[in-house]
């Protein structure tokens, strides 16, 4: 029988802040996996620690809530032991590009298909409203005593470079547009990165919603205009269409060159894409021939109840 949206909702009780932007996201989640048909079996969803985090718990799949910066560590290890499993790994900008950054360069070295989200809005939300790795310097957010004093990191622009092979932002109350961009980054054959703008009206009173929307600008110049763009609107092409060097160079330097612009305009939609570059299970095989065969989480751990390995010596190494 077919899944609908509503077999994606769990019953588990939800206390974001009202108007969060972090429901616009695990609504157009839920409404990607449903257009998708993906079985409930077939896909879990690992978050991080922060408001973000508890994404894993609303959604009716897997899931896998783990620690704080680690939460690639845990996806990709999933998706290695299930190559059949569609794997979703989900957190905050504090998460993902603070304690997890080498985490996230790591990552794009390997190139396993996947999905990363992160939920971007400037600040440690969970923890009262810290600057985030993703605020501008200078800018001073209400739990702020000061302008903050570091520059921002370009979340794109380090999956770019980090090697990520689909590198993506989205808007968490464009919903549609973001369900699409989710569905494409799934079904991406290698490791995909989706950086989504998410206001925080608890504690981000920068970027707002009327800020995205170009509230300000009306004030100033009576040509109110949203500041989001779609760059499929335009005749910006990030797709990779043949390998060698020119045509990738080219394409990672426009979708470097895209990521910095910020202010009065912002892009979102597929900034690069690359199906080119082999994915890890690929690489994995070329070693373990029979790896997608008998993945770890197909071959057999115990024999009549008892374990096929003999663990006793380690545990007793332990036994301090
Ligand atoms: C190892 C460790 N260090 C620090 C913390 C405290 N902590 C919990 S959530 C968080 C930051 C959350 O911010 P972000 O990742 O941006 O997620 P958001 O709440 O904004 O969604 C921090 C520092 C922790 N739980 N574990
Ligand atoms: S603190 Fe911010 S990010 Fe966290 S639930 Fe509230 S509005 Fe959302
Ligand atoms: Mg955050």
């Amino acid at each position: 029988m077919a899944l609908k949206l509503a077999d994606y909702k769990t019953d588990v009780h939800n206390d974001w802040c009202p108007g969060c932007g972090d429901f616009g996201i695990v609504n157009a989640l839920q409404m990607a996996l449903a257009e998708m048909g993906i079985e409930r079996d077939k896909a879990t969803i690992f978050s991080g620690i922060g408001c973000s985090g508890k994404t894993s718990h609303f959604i009716n799949t897997y899931g896998v809530h783990t620690l704080h910066g680690r939460v690639l560590t845990f996806a990709q290890g999933g998706k290695l032991a299930n190559p059949d499993m569609t794997v979703v790994a989900v957190g905050g900008d504090g998460d993902g590009l603070g304690i997890g950054a080498g985490h996230f360069v790591a990552a794009g070295r390997r190139n396993i298909d996947m999905t990363y989200i992160i939920f971007d809005n400037g600040v440690y939300g969970l923890t009262k409203g810290q600057a985030s790795p993703t605020l501008k310097l200078g800018e001073q957010t209400k739990s702020l005593p000061s302008p903050n004093t570091n520059s921002n990191v370009n979340p794109i622009g380090l999956a770019v470079a980090s090697g990520f092979t689909f590198v993506a932002r989205g808007y968490s109350y464009d919903v549609r547009h973001l369900k699409d961009l989710i569905i494409k980054a799934v079904k991406h054959k290698g490791l995909s990165f989706l950086d989504v703008l998410q206001p925080c009206p608890t504690y981000n009173d920068v970027n707002t919603r009327d800020w995205y929307a170009g509230v300000d600008l009306a004030k100033e110049s009576m040509e109110r205009h949203s500041r989001i763009y779609k760059l499929e609107d335009t005749n910006f092409d990030p797709t990779v269409n043949y390998a060698g060097e020119v045509e990738v160079n080219e394409k990672l330097s426009q979708a470097l060159v895209k990521s910095l612009e910020w202010g009065d305009k912002i892009p979102t939609g597929i900034f690069y894409q690359n199906e080119l570059v082999s994915p890890f299970s690929t690489r994995l095989t070329d070693k373990i021939p029979n790896y997608l065969e008998n993945p770890p989480a197909k071959q057999i751990i115990s024999n009549s109840g008892l374990p096929n390995t003999d663990i006793s010596k380690i545990l007793d190494s332990l036994n301090v």
